[in-house]
């Protein structure tokens, strides 16, 4: 099979679509090139004295762990310098990180999630980076956090790295779903799945069912009826896989098809949901929707979200079309 890079991808891709400018490009293998050494870390493990928790708390109130700060740390400095960037928001920093007076300021806004599945560092368990690219609003003089306030419609770029049993990194600029597997010994990106595509049946779902008591009736009777399998109103049988990474979930979604929820709950009305819409949400969406599936907050398409805060949290169902379409639509009724 002949080995197409990851540079050789957006280059060709730039030259029959004209989709991915120059500096896009660039910014793209940075960030991939950060992803190789977060995985270089995270491989590491124990050896690399990375593992358990730092001693601080990141802006949702949540114990960091070593492995999320050396992760965050290595995406800024990778992004800092290049010129492609305006600004970077993470995860783990509350306000955002405008790129320092002594870099040239670029077009681009940098969204990631450093290190998503964080409890799952620990236990040798996939985890992954989670990362959105917006174009900075025209004109813009000194990014503040009112310019990264745009609806995953207009993400430009988007994708994730997955630290497993291999190491990939699976990404889109609105043109399909590529996968690319890092080739350890030589150091590179290579091509191993193009246009990705989610059927749009499956008899596959990903919740956590601990939260089941607090779940709103939509949810209820969704799963309800999905545990029912060929004796309920579904006429099959459903099988379940939860990961705790949504990175890894979702690379089974869109690898095998699947449904992923994580519903808002009765718990906090403040608090629709765990994930955070602008660097977990979005990103998958725009994925996922690129690979034929669809991606809701269980009322309205998670792109068309106009975000009021950097963030902010949102309900997640994406993933095989039908099985979206059908969730969503008990929350409609
Ligand atoms: P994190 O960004 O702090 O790691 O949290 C996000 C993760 C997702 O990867 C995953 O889908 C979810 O939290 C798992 O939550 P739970 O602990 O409820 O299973
Ligand atoms: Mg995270």
């Amino acid at each position: 099979m002949k080995r197409i890079s990851l540079t050789q991808y957006l280059i060709e891709e730039q030259r029959q679509h004209n989709n991915i400018p120059e500096s896009l490009r660039l910014l793209t293998e940075v960030v991939g090139r950060a992803c190789k050494t977060i995985s270089h870390a995270v491989g590491k493990g124990a050896l690399g004295e990375v593992l358990g928790s730092a001693e601080s708390e990141n802006v949702q109130g949540e114990v960091q762990k070593k492995l999320d700060i050396i992760s965050n740390e290595i995406l800024l400095e990778a992004n800092e310098w290049g010129g492609h960037l305006a600004a970077m928001a993470s995860e783990e920093m509350e306000e955002i990180h405008p790129i320092p007076n002594r870099y040239p300021m670029g077009e681009y806004l940098l969204l990631f999630d450093p290190l998503d599945g964080s409890s799952n560092i620990d236990v040798n368990v996939s985890i992954g980076t989670i990362f959105s690219v917006l174009k900075a609003p025209a004109g813009m003089k000194n990014p503040t956090e009112a310019d990264f306030l745009q609806p995953g419609s207009k993400q430009v770029l988007a994708g994730y790295a997955v630290y497993g049993p291999q190491t990939l990194l699976v990404l889109t600029t609105g043109n399909g779903v590529q996968a690319f597997t890092l080739d350890r010994e030589m150091g590179a990106w290579v091509m191993t799945q193009k246009n990705m595509q989610i059927p749009a049946d499956t008899k596959e779902y990903a919740i956590n069912a601990s939260n089941a008591r607090h779940w709103f009736p939509p949810v209820k009777r969704y799963v309800d009826e999905l545990q029912q399998g060929s004796t309920g109103p579904r006429d099959k049988d459903f099988n379940m896989r939860w990961i705790a990474s949504m990175v890894a979930d979702v690379h089974r979604i869109l690898t095998r098809g699947g449904i992923f929820m994580y519903p808002a709950d009765a718990r906090d009305p403040d608090k629709p949901g765990k994930l955070r819409l602008m660097y977990e949400a979005n990103p998958m969406a725009f994925l996922v929707e690129q690979a034929g599936g669809a991606a809701t907050d269980g009322k309205q398409r998670i792109l068309d979200i106009q975000p009021q805060k950097l963030h902010q949290r949102v309900a997640v169902f994406l993933g095989s079309k039908n099985e979206v379409e059908r969730v969503t639509g008990y929350h409609l009724q």
